[in-house]
């Protein structure tokens, strides 16, 4: 049960906040500081208020399940403000994070302390919200207006050496956070409380940050609408500016991207609750890596990164060096991005080896060689053969049948997917494939990994593409129909950058290489699996050399501007590639029929129990495939759009190519009974 405890010292009130796990501002944790500082000002003994947060950080911001609900009092507005207004000086002793609203009651404090290394952040944007606690009030009045209008448009937390340093709080506290704040507190004994809102307004413009801000964030509302709040500081009185803040976070938290940054804040956390998953992991300190190629490399370096021993084995000398120097790069631009200091990355490296018995006592293998069922298979009896009992034999494999690899082994509940997505050092996307053997503990094990690793993991069954190859393999067929039948690639691109993805899928295709389409759509005829309409434009541009990037030019004409131009030259393939007359679809039929083929696979991905609930294929398409992070993933989107349009849309396609459009079960009982995917959220995680 959250509580604020009061306790006086030598004449000093400290007040602390205890609402595990994170010091969330909930209800009762707003009216228990009400209270506590009405007893500060009534409490003749105490002269001084410190203000802290128990367990592993100060306060964790407003409590985000409140959003959405019908508010309740206190407000955390008015909680700061009766701090502020205190008649005696109040001190905030902060330490792990203050985020949010949790900065925000610090900043109604008239003077601030901080642990090193505690991050303060006013992260509100990525919530598709603004500060809606004074934060662009009484920020821009103690760092300045430019310093202000960056740390609310980006979210990013500071550290305290740079926020003393901006003067956002007033000491680093040396040793003990509680002693210095006491003794910090005991200097202000008598002194009248410095208030916030007393410095002066801020002064300036940020004409400059909005237009950048805009340019970095297409399609999003809050980064610019914050910033509008941060500029009022500069217009109007502290109480009328507090007034338009209310107005503009009010109108933030009613739109449909607050409930989808929202719904993607809380899947992010709810992927690792796997439905009836509640093994212990295995330890892992030793990760093996099998082959050095681009993922094999990536991967290792991911490992070293997270402070992983790491041994990499290659089939001879070349093809260590060439991964030597593959992860060397990685951790130069590693360093040079911020991400590794340069004395960790000093001596940084893997244990190389030609020989597989080097990963004897590895506490996990994790193979990344050829996408060859032949060649993973002799791998796996290898491991099975060298590594020790109990050791996670994993395989990168992006398609392949895991279970099929799984039985090269004598110990199949020890075999597990662990996919990752190239780079493996950057994209935080890990999906876990579990196959029908796989044991709870390993697969608890990929989750573990995947947190150390700094990356997202989800759940995967074992089929064709997993969950986001196999959804993606939909929405492209479904792109290449409509270049079939008229559409522009280019115009597609278009539609769906406007839609939010960073990049449309024929520039998708340029960075991965048409080779690797060509060579996927060779493999599922050797298959023998439908066809369905191929893409003969895709296979004519494969035979002009046109393999994208890496060779200047696919789709994208890449010679004269890096970024990529139109080709006259891709038009003229692509229409020779057309068997009917020609169909121009606008932009808004695209973008439907790219998405509804995109949620209709996603339906039968979840029925199938391929992925365990919709939130699952939400954070894969997130993580993995670019969604736009403020339209909370298909399923989210789905929902918000109405699955009754998202079927009927399906059924107006199904009339023209019944063979591609027919509506998943799933999605049409949904929609039948007026419900939504959430509810099938819901249900698993409850
Ligand atoms: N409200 C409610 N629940 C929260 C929460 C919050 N603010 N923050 C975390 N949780 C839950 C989370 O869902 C998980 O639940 C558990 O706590 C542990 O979280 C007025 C309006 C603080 C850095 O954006 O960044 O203030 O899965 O796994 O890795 O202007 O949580 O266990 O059931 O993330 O140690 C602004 C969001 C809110 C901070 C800790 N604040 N939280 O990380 O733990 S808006 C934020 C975080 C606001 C004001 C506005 C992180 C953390 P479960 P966790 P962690």
């Amino acid at each position: 049960m959250p509580e604020v405890h009061y306790e006086t010292q030598d004449g000093i009130a400290v007040i602390t906040v205890e609402n595990p796990p994170v010091n969330a501002l909930g209800q009762a944790v707003r009216a228990g500081l009400a209270e506590a500082f009405d007893r500060f000002a009534a409490d003749g003994a105490a002269q001084v208020a410190v203000l802290m947060g128990a367990g592993r950080l100060f306060l964790g911001g407003a409590d985000i399940t409140e959003f959405g609900k019908a508010p309740l009092a206190p407000s955390l507005p008015d909680v700061i403000a009766g701090i502020e207004a205190s008649p005696k000086p109040v001190l905030a002793a902060i330490h792990g994070a203050a985020l949010g609203g949790g900065l925000e009651v610090a900043l109604g404090c008239h003077w601030r302390i901080a642990a090193p290394g505690t991050r303060l952040g006013l992260p509100e944007v990525s919530l598709g919200i603004l500060p809606g606690a004074g934060g662009t009030q009484r920020t821009p009045r103690l760092i300045g207006l430019e310093a202000a209008g960056r740390m609310i448009a980006s979210g990013k937390p500071i550290r305290a050496e740079e926020a003393v340093e901006s003067g956002l709080i007033d000491r680093l506290a040396g040793g003990d956070l509680r002693a210095a704040a006491l003794a910090f507190a005991a200097e202000l004994k008598g002194e009248a409380p410095r208030r916030t809102r007393d410095l002066p307004a801020p002064q300036g413009d940020l004409s400059d940050l909005r237009a950048a801000t805009a340019a970095k964030t297409p399609g999003q509302i809050a980064p610019v609408t914050a910033l509008d709040a941060v500029m009022a500081s500069t217009r109007l009185p502290f109480d009328d500016g507090i007034a338009e803040e209310r107005r503009l976070f009010r109108h933030l938290l009613d739109t449909p991207q607050r409930a989808g940054l929202i719904h993607a804040f809380f899947t992010d956390r709810a992927v690792a609750k796997v439905p009836g998953l509640d093994a212990a992991p295995r330890a892992i300190d030793h990760v093996g890596v099998v082959g050095g190629g681009t993922m094999g490399a990536g991967i290792a370096t991911a490992c070293l990164l997270a402070g992983l021993r790491v041994t990499l084995v290659e089939r001879n000398a070349e093809g260590l060096d060439r991964a030597r120097a593959t992860i060397d790069g990685n951790l130069d631009t590693a360093v040079q991005r911020g991400k590794l200091t340069a004395d960790k990355r000093a001596g940084l490296a893997p244990a190389f080896a030609t020989e597989m018995d080097a990963l004897a006592e590895a506490d996990i293998a994790i193979e990344a060689v050829f996408e060859a069922m032949d060649v993973k298979r002799e791998v796996f009896a290898t491991l099975d053969r060298v590594c020790k009992p109990g050791a996670v034999l994993a395989t990168n494999t992006s398609y392949l049948d895991v279970n099929e690899i799984a039985v090269a082994t004598d110990r199949p509940a020890d075999v597990v997917g662990l996919h990752f997505f190239s780079p493996a050092h950057v994209m935080k996307l890990l999906e876990v494939v579990v196959t029908d053997a796989t044991a709870p503990d390993v697969t608890a094990t990929g989750f573990a990994l995947a947190k150390r690793l700094g990356k997202i993991a989800v759940r995967a069954g074992v089929c064709d593409g997993f969950i986001g190859n196999r959804i993606l393999s939909a929405y492209r067929a479904a792109a290449d129909r409509m270049v079939l039948d008229g559409a522009s690639p280019y115009a597609i691109d278009a539609a769906i950058r406007d839609f939010g993805f960073p990049m449309g899928p024929y520039q998708v295709s340029d960075l991965a290489g048409l080779d690797i389409g060509f060579m996927t759509r060779e493999r599922l005829k050797a298959e023998g699996a439908p066809q369905g309409r191929r893409a003969t434009f895709a296979d004519a541009l494969y035979h002009a050399g046109r393999l994208g990037r890496k060779t200047g030019k696919g789709y994208y004409n890449y010679t004269a501007d890096k970024r990529g131009a139109e080709d006259p030259e891709v038009e003229r393939i692509v229409a020779e590639s057309r068997t009917g007359p020609a169909r121009a679809l606008d932009a808004d039929e695209i973008t439907r029929r790219y998405m509804a083929a995109m949620v209709n696979e996603a339906a039968r991905v979840v029925a199938e129990g391929i992925a365990a609930r919709p939130l699952d294929v939400d954070a894969v398409l997130l993580h993995g495939y670019g969604f736009p992070r403020w339209k909370g993933g298909p399923m989210h989107w789905a929902d918000a759009q109405g699955l009754d349009t998202i079927l009927a849309d399906i059924e107006r396609f199904a009339a023209e190519e019944p063979d591609f459009w027919q509506p998943a079960p799933l999605l049409r009982d949904l929609a039948r009974e007026g419900g939504a995917f959430a509810d099938l959220n819901r249900k698993d995680t409850a």
